[in-house]
């Protein structure tokens, strides 16, 4: 196997034997299979688009098994399996109908007229001697381009799944998707051409993440300010993790009058502030704090956890039997609830467990400052910001992980000056999110803009503050602080990029995909740099 997509890679160069995630080697095969495969499908729909065929079913699958190859999505050899042979059918019927319209149906590229191994050893023996993202180009700078475009892609598929799910969707989105996949099998593209693509990846990413911002706010309402209990209440008890607002919504539908409290878990946190499910009355509190944790808090939740989308670990034997999946997130022998998202039997695990046997008060933490309550007090922000009582804004937020060095991300917290706000978002939050950080004028210094996938709104909240000083965003006494872990990080780094914003801090430690001269490029380009050693030597060079 070999796999880079991720932050704690092994050795920062890349994993080979076992993921650091746990990915197996059969697993990681399976997914530079479907990868493969799904190139082959993109290059018909590409076709199919030129002589007016769009299937629908198609965009969507190729949405979901690109998703699926996201780190700590689904760790589920079997479910692989079905996914590329489906990518290999599809791509067949496909090439029927585009036929029949007189579209193009031979490709020189082979991934067009890949077959899959009958067995799963046989696939597994295909995807290894694959060698996929290796042999994504010969030239090291080309094939670090197509990495960054290949990840970003999954990140892409991930936020188009979500606002799906939802019932929003934009062709556009798919069509670059197929676009990008196809594109990704040619070897005559240059290096500017390559960044151009990545860079396309980043602005039709701004577009998904505005069809999944409708589809969260259009279906639960804007976020309000909300606080959220850290303790727990006597009863009985089901812990949600992920970000699918949906699932979340159904099962506290499905668990109303039972008795039963559901506590969100990770990135569900901001969940609690949206209208139509705080609604709810046994929606209590939130459990534990970000993903790498999960394998020491789980074992002590009293009942059943539901792990919707990313980010899952291995599950430990001692509460291996509480667990559930839903979506796309897949780990073998874990209960998966289906498509009919019936959760009678995570609803039954919760019944048989203890459940929390008495009252603890841990406070609260406030969250729910996503656009519409931020921008709903601009007038108040812009004038703290002319009579100097806000100084200086920093966005410090995006993926958490296991490594040291991300103390940073607290640290750099706990010393901004009194005078400058913290807006956060994703689960990197779990650093400091119960810091008590005071307010400024009545506005809260620490302010909680929701999920990874509500970058949307704090990119809304910068351009907006932008258009009240008659500025652009990188005019702003603001400054992105970010840490990056899985490929959602890698497409909104993209996104930033293609609106120009510049200086961005980023780590823990810098991509492992990225070689030196592309990231000359980036540095050129947009100012991008590692975070530095200690947060004061940051605050310094951004406070002067
Ligand atoms: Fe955090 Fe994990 Fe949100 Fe990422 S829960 S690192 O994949 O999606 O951010
Ligand atoms: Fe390694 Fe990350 Fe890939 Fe997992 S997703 S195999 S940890 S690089």
């Amino acid at each position: 196997m070999f796999c880079n997509q991720c932050e704690q890679t092994a050795q920062g160069t890349g994993c080979t034997k076992i993921g650091v995630c746990g990915k197996t080697n059969e697993v990681a095969g399976l997914q530079d299979l479907l990868t493969y495969a799904l190139q082959g499908l993109s290059l018909v729909a590409v076709e199919g688009r030129k002589v007016g065929i769009v299937d629908q079913a198609i965009n969507r699958f190729t949405a979901e098994a690109t998703f699926a190859c996201l780190t700590n999505v689904d760790f589920d050899p079997l479910r692989f399996q079905n996914w590329i042979n489906s990518a290999v059918q599809l791509r067949e019927e496909l090439k029927k109908k585009v036929a029949a319209a007189g579209g193009k149906v031979d490709f020189a590229a082979a991934a067009a007229s890949f077959v899959p191994a009958g067995t799963l050893e046989g696939l597994i023996a295909q995807g290894e001697q694959l060698d996929f993202i290796n042999t994504l180009d010969p030239n090291p700078d080309l094939r670090s381009l197509k990495q960054i475009t290949v990840y970003g892609l999954r990140g892409l598929a991930a936020y188009a799944d979500h606002a799906a799910i939802l019932g929003q969707e934009d062709d556009t989105v798919y069509a670059f998707i197929h676009q990008a996949l196809a594109d990704l099998t040619r070897t005559d593209l240059s290096l500017e051409t390559l960044v151009g693509l990545a860079l396309k990846c980043g602005e039709v990413n701004l577009k998904a993440m505005e069809l999944l911002d409708a589809g969260n706010t259009g279906t639960y309402g804007h976020p309000v300010p909300t606080p959220v209990p850290l303790g727990q209440k006597k009863g009985k008890a089901i812990l949600v993790s992920g970000h699918d607002l949906k699932d979340l919504d159904m099962l506290l539908k499905q668990t109303e009058g039972k008795g039963i409290n559901i506590y969100t878990h990770g990135e569900m946190l901001p969940t609690h502030a949206y209208p139509e499910l705080k609604k709810y009355p046994h929606f209590f509190g939130h459990y534990g704090t970000a993903w790498q944790n999960q394998q020491k808090e789980l074992p002590n939740f009293p009942g059943a956890i539901l792990f919707t989308t990313n980010c899952i670990q291995k599950p430990h034997d001692s509460y291996k039997a509480n667990v559930f999946t839903t979506g796309l997130v897949g780990w073998p022998d874990v209960a998966h609830v289906g498509a009919d998202k019936d959760f009678t039997p995570v609803i039954n695990r919760a019944l048989a467990l203890p459940g929390f046997a008495e009252d603890v008060d841990r406070g609260t933490v406030l969250t729910g400052f996503a656009r519409n309550t931020v921008l709903g007090v601009a007038d108040k922000v812009i004038d703290a910001v002319k009579s100097k009582a806000i100084r200086h804004f920093f966005l410090v937020g995006g993926c958490d992980g296991a490594k040291p060095g991300r103390n940073y991300y607290t640290e750099f917290v706990e010393q901004v000056p009194q005078d400058c706000m913290v807006l956060t978002l994703a689960c990197g939050k779990f650093r400091f999110f119960d810091k008590q950080l005071g307010d400024i004028g009545g506005i809260p210094r620490l302010l909680d803009v929701g999920q990874c996938n509500d970058a949307y709104s704090a990119i809304q909240i910068a351009v907006a503050l932008a258009g009240a000083f008659n500025c652009g965003v990188n005019d702003l006494p603001l400054s992105m602080i970010l840490s990056w872990y899985e490929q959602k990080a890698v497409v909104i780094l993209l996104t930033l990029f293609s609106l120009g914003i510049k200086d961005i801090r980023l780590g823990p430690s810098l991509p492992a995909f990225i070689t030196p001269n592309v990231l000359n490029v980036l540095v050129e380009n947009f100012a991008v740099k590692p975070i530095a050693a200690t947060p004061a030597e940051d605050l310094q060079a951004i406070l002067g």
